[in-house]
């Protein structure tokens, strides 16, 4: 289980890797999208998905998911042209068979996602997970689950990617903590590969 954190390099362009592990790691890939485009694409998702409001059990109360959320199957009929336009870039750049994405709406600084792995069950083994970053400017903090739990952080900028390997998942929680600074809306799109029983 060879991992280790790296620092990202301050004037390095392409991919800079994160977090090295035997599946790729985490790396992060600036300007996958121009602004343009990035723009463009924020705001029709902005604009035509059904976002859903949703709650979820925490100890002995029901709570609000703090950010909006959003999931369609890559082969849907009423698939938005951009997801369609995001998965086949991806897939050709990352050689992963994406499936599914799921879309997080960030409206502002109040909203949030707690640290957390994405459930492995629900990804094929050795398959990577894309996030898709959109609007606003977010701060990602990616942390070992295991002493000494050092961390990374990583601004997530508009039109960029950051790739995370199935194997990083076992050993490291991402979340994006809420920011007192002023902050716009931000959307993210994570592309994962499901297998069949869970899509
Ligand atoms: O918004 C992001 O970039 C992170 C989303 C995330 O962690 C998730 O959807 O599981």
């Amino acid at each position: 289980m060879p991992q280790s954190l790296a620092q990202p390099g301050l004037f390095e362009s392409g991919p800079r890797t994160l977090i090295a592990d035997e599946e790729g790691g985490v790396s992060y890939w600036p300007r996958f999208l121009d602004d343009d485009l990035a723009a463009e694409w924020f705001a029709v998702l902005r604009d035509s998905v059904a976002w859903q409001a949703q709650q979820r059990p925490m100890y002995d109360r029901i709570v609000d998911v703090p950010r909006l959320v959003a999931g369609f199957g890559l082969d849907d009929a009423d698939l938005p042209s951009p997801l369609a336009e995001a998965a086949a870039r991806l897939r050709h750049r990352l050689r992963a068979p994406f499936n599914s994405v799921g879309l997080n709406f960030y409206r502002d600084g109040h909203d949030s996602v707690a640290p957390h792995n994405d459930k492995l069950h629900s990804l094929v083994p050795g398959q990577p997970i894309a996030l898709l970053s959109l609007g606003a400017t977010r701060r990602m903090a990616i942390r070992a689950k295991t002493p000494p739990a050092r961390s990374v952080h990583i601004d997530l900028e508009p039109g960029s990617v950051l790739v995370m390997s199935h194997a990083s998942q076992l050993h490291y929680l991402h979340g994006i903590a809420k920011t007192r600074e002023p902050v716009g809306p931000r959307i993210s799109l994570a592309f994962r590969v499901r297998p069949a029983a869970s899509r």
